[in-house]
């Protein structure tokens, strides 16, 4: 079983809100169908979950009751973009099926502390292929809080064995400095130590978890428990084919090394 988590940046605009990248949306759902892997697909927020979130303050949990009405409309505006990956699946041949991660989890200051399986588990087995999302959630000491799609996929892949987790971003990899901004150079290995060279700062001002530091140190969790991990651009037509299919691609392997 394999986890895939797709960026918000890959499937919408980041900068324009509510907006869909419909021929990248169609073009992953057919390399999804063509590859035909037992899988769990997860996906970022971007421009529909994350410029709600901040504009109501929902991952620094509750503090005015007006915000309830912002929990509510960041979870629907995931539903939506839900929706439109979801539909482009089922279009390309894939059983795919939405599964909201409010319903199913809780966490304790941003963890994971409660995660309901049995669904996910008999949907997998039966041969659907479960769609989750980051995610407003219920948090035992904020009230509430954003969950990130990396957390929840590194989670997952660690709860369910998954013999491998790619994260699909808009860039190559992991740099030592944002690609987008300065020269860094692609770390084709990335290991706990390379964790403190990496810049803190997130791509854009709307995204409220944690930009590229946030998805190393999520993928480095599920590192440590064996699972295989990598980070590579979803952009790059044919990639995530490739990866699926267990192929040799270019990208960011990420390996917890002890000693390192
Ligand atoms: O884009 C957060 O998920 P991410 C989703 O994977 C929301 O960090 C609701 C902002």
């Amino acid at each position: 079983m394999i986890v895939l988590k797709l960026g918000g940046s890959v499937i919408t605009v980041k900068d324009k809100p509510m907006t869909p990248r419909p021929e990248a949306i169609r073009r992953l759902a057919g390399e999804i169908a063509e590859a035909g892997a037992k899988l769990i697909l997860i996906h970022g927020g971007g421009s529909y979950g994350h410029p709600v979130a901040s504009r109501y303050g929902i991952a620094g949990g509750y503090r005015s009751e007006n915000q309830l009405r912002g929990f509510a409309e960041t979870h629907q505006a995931m539903v939506k973009l839900n929706t439109l990956i979801v539909e482009a699946l089922i279009e390309a041949g894939v059983p795919a099926i939405g599964v909201p991660p409010s319903s199913l989890i809780i966490t304790t200051d941003g963890r994971i502390t409660k995660l309901e399986l049995q669904v996910i588990r008999g949907m997998l087995e039966m041969g659907l292929t479960p769609v989750l999302y980051g995610d407003a959630v219920l948090d035992t000491r904020r009230g509430f809080t954003i969950l990130s799609g990396d957390q929840l996929a590194s989670r997952l892949a660690v709860e369910l064995g998954a013999e491998r987790l790619i994260y699909g971003v808009d860039v190559d990899g992991v740099y030592t400095k944002d690609p987008k901004r300065g020269r860094g150079k692609l770390l084709e290995r990335v290991t706990p130590s390379t964790l403190k060279e990496l810049e803190t700062a997130s791509p854009t001002a709307f995204d409220v978890t944690g930009g590229m530091k946030g998805k190393v140190e999520e993928a480095l969790r599920a590192a440590e428990m064996g699972v295989e991990v990598v980070i590579l651009n979803a952009m790059r037509e044919g990639i995530i084919l490739k990866a699926l299919r267990g192929e040799a691609v270019r990208g960011s392997w990420v390996v917890f090394d002890a000693d390192d």
